[in-house]
């Protein structure tokens, strides 16, 4: 379904290219680079993913500054009410055999150093930084697309980058997942005021914060960073921005998704936050409570500048800390998130979901704990009523992956992707809860009816 990049033909021209630069006397060069990995086939209303191999420049020298985003054949972007960019993520593989580790919840090797997703990000470190890139270097991408829509869709994901041969500062990037779970997921319950989840991170090495951002999903308010060694005063922070009413993205029918946010501002400093190693640093990701949001995520970004670390306890924090973002739909936008939640919906003869207040079928009710299976791209049963206090269990077996996620009700959950295994919850709180498999929303939905 989905090729890399990398015609022979191209790979050709840029052998020849390279060898003319080789003839010429050797001076400071900046070159950009726009690549895709594509095309991909998006059928009506599907989620696509994938973690693949692609093109990585063939010279070492310094990534200076990195977007992707989602553009069809002839190079037009593609708005998100279309084809939506859920996340991406490149991860480098050194040459060297684990010289290049990601250092977050997990210790698989091959190092991230740019991703984005709805937000719409593009990083680009102050002057004189770098991430150094070595001869070798292999890249993956992971991506996900959502079709919101009943066209089939045919895109791209073209990325951008600018790489010098002038000397930089290296600058390592680390992700900062505040969970993790599997797939880094949490849910916040919908039970109030603002939602709060936080996770102490010890920094490996001594050096300079240049450049924060955050990745979160729908209802997020910010992701800072608090410096703990300093009474936990804040250092960074990723503001999320929404769109306006008028929206087109909050303006789809049915509701498939819960919209992220438009923007999540990009701090950088080329002065920079002053971190030793060893320090403790707070992520802390805060959502919207009035309403649950399932299946999110608070992921921070940071890049850090080599060299030495604090020049006394608690430094002054930087002068010259700017926030950048992208122009986006309805900027400036507004702070708080919109009220979207995802709808139930049935498929049409026409081929055309619509959102739907009911689901049918007999209802079945359970007098205690419930079982639920996950197979056929199907949940049975698909209405279920249970007590207050019951623990469902949803048994998936289907050769695709499938999850559990709260689409609106009175609290908030949500399972990873899965193949196998079960997932488990208890249903404390009375309400009715409208579930669906958010990589199936058209075809898989339950109703939980849970009774005082
Ligand atoms: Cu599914």
């Amino acid at each position: 379904m989905v090729d890399t990049v990398a015609p022979v033909i191209r790979r050709g021209v840029l052998v020849a290219l390279l060898g003319l630069l080789f003839a010429t006397p050797a001076q400071a060069k900046t070159t950009t680079h726009t690549w895709r990995v594509g095309p991909v086939d998006m059928r009506a209303y599907a989620t696509e993913q994938a973690l693949e191999w692609t093109r990585a420049p063939k010279s070492g020298g310094y990534l200076t500054s990195m977007y992707a985003r989602i553009v069809d054949a002839a190079g037009q972007p593609v708005p998100q009410e279309r084809v939506m960019l859920h996340h991406v993520f490149f991860i480098n593989h050194g040459r060297f055999k684990g010289d290049r580790r990601a250092g977050d919840c997990s210790s698989r090797n091959g190092e991230t150093f740019y991703g984005t997703g709805e937000e719409d990000q593009a990083i680009e470190l102050p002057a004189g930084y770098g991430y150094r890139l070595r001869k070798n270097d292999r890249w993956r991408v992971g991506w996900m697309f959502m079709n919101h829509r009943h066209v089939r869709e045919r895109v791209y994901l073209q990325y951008t980058i600018t790489v010098t041969d002038e000397p930089r500062t290296p600058v390592t990037p680390y992700w900062i997942s505040v969970s993790c779970a599997d797939g880094k997921i949490y849910s916040v319950p919908g039970d109030g005021g603002v939602h709060e989840l936080s996770r102490t991170w010890t920094v490996p090495r001594a050096g300079r914060i240049v450049a924060g951002a955050a990745h979160a999903h729908g209802g997020a308010l910010n992701v800072d960073v608090a410096d703990e060694r300093c009474g936990g005063r804040r250092l960074l922070v990723s503001e999320a921005r929404y769109g306006m009413a008028e929206d087109p993205i909050y303006n789809l029918s049915p509701v498939l998704h819960e919209p992220a946010p438009r923007s999540m501002s990009v701090a950088t400093s080329a002065s920079g936050w002053a971190v030793d190693r060893g320090d403790r640093l707070k992520v802390t990701s805060r959502y919207a409570n009035d309403s649950p949001h399932s299946a999110v995520m608070g992921i921070m970004h940071l890049y850090i500048a080599h060299g030495d670390g604090r020049p006394e306890p608690c430094p002054p924090l930087p002068a010259d800390v700017q926030a950048h973002r992208l122009a986006f739909v309805g900027a400036p936008g507004r702070d708080a998130p919109p009220l979207e939640q995802p709808e139930l919906s049935a498929l049409g003869a026409d081929g055309i979901a619509r959102p739907v207040a009911d689901l049918t079928g007999p209802l079945a009710v359970r007098h205690g704990d419930a079982a639920v299976k996950v197979r056929n791209v199907a949940f049975r049963p698909r209405r279920l009523s249970v007590p207050s206090g019951a623990v469902v269990r949803w048994r998936f077996s289907d050769p695709l992956e499938h999850d559990v996620t709260l689409a609106s009700g009175p609290r908030g959950f949500a399972s990873a992707y899965t193949r196998r295994g079960t997932y488990r919850k208890r249903l404390t709180v009375p309400g009715q809860y409208r579930i669906f498999c958010s990589l199936h929303p058209v075809t898989m939905s339950q109703t939980i009816e849970v009774r005082p």
